[in-house]
């Protein structure tokens, strides 16, 4: 049995965090495991309104301590960290072990957190964690923070903002055109320290779906966990997205939800 670990926070509606990274595992057959950093909620009542409550320190040093005295684990995610403390807890606990393969999705800010916390926050996640990745999987918005890039407008810029965000540590970056790249495909590029490569789909809509960011990063995680080699398990994780938005599963929040199933069934 391979295993996959995610370190991440809990969405109340199941399109986002833990819920995802676990059920993008299982579809993809390894065993997966995870420890909770941090609970958002929504409120229906409130247009969905988010909330943010983060998981105690300590807690989540014991559920880590508990998952690695479990089994033997070489390959995690690192989804939504939130706050520094955070930040601070799984950082050391990363590095009191090796890892084959530590995927960050560098999840800056999520909406129910206090914009004015971002700056630091951010600043604490590329110094603590972005440095340890073997890969990390910016969306458009996160690669143009974490480039400090403008705009992204050619495969070209994708390809220097991996190359800039490459420098904070990871060997490598999947950056992530996403809906607002110009064009009609979905466009994904894999700087792996040496080369890129330029992974398309066509475009499925024009709305955003919940769900792509972690699915990717998940899939990406899993494939690795299992031995797949990097640029080939980009390419699944980008196939079982573009499958799970095509058979998106339609929410009362105010995006569908990728269904994580639509590529093996
Ligand atoms: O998609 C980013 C994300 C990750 N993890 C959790 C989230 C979100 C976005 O809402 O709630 C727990």
């Amino acid at each position: 049995m391979k295993f996959a670990y995610t370190i991440a926070g809990s969405e109340a509606a199941g399109v986002a965090g833990i819920q995802v990274d676990l059920k993008t595992f299982h579809e993809l057959g390894v065993y997966g495991l995870g420890t909770l950093t941090c609970v958002v909620t929504m409120h229906p009542d409130n247009d969905w309104a988010h909330s943010f409550t983060p998981v105690p320190p300590e807690l989540i040093g014991e559920q880590f301590d508990a998952a690695n005295a479990a089994f033997d684990l070489d390959t995690v995610k690192i989804g939504m960290l939130g706050t520094i403390p955070t930040i601070e807890t799984a950082a050391e606990k990363l590095r009191s072990k090796t890892w084959k393969n530590l995927v960050v999705d560098p999840v800056l800010i999520c909406k129910g957190q206090e914009p004015g916390q971002a700056f630091d926050t951010d600043a604490a996640l590329k110094r603590e964690i972005l440095s340890q990745a073997t890969v990390t999987t910016p969306n458009h918005f996160e690669a143009l923070t974490l480039s400090g890039m403008d705009e992204f407008r050619t495969i070209d810029d994708l390809i220097e903002a991996g190359k800039r965000i490459a420098e904070h540590g990871p060997k490598a970056v999947v950056v992530k055109g996403g809906i607002d790249f110009p064009g009609d495909d979905a466009v994904d590029v894999l700087w792996d320290g040496e080369e890129a490569t330029v992974y398309r789909a066509p475009k499925v809509g024009d709305h955003r779906v919940n769900g792509a960011g972690c699915t990717l990063a998940a899939a990406v995680t899993a494939e690795l966990a299992k031995g797949t080699e990097l640029k080939q398990a980009v390419q699944v994780a980008k196939d079982m997205v573009t499958a799970g938005i095509q058979h998106r599963i339609i929410s009362r929040p105010p995006f569908d939800t990728v269904w994580q199933g639509a590529y093996t069934h």
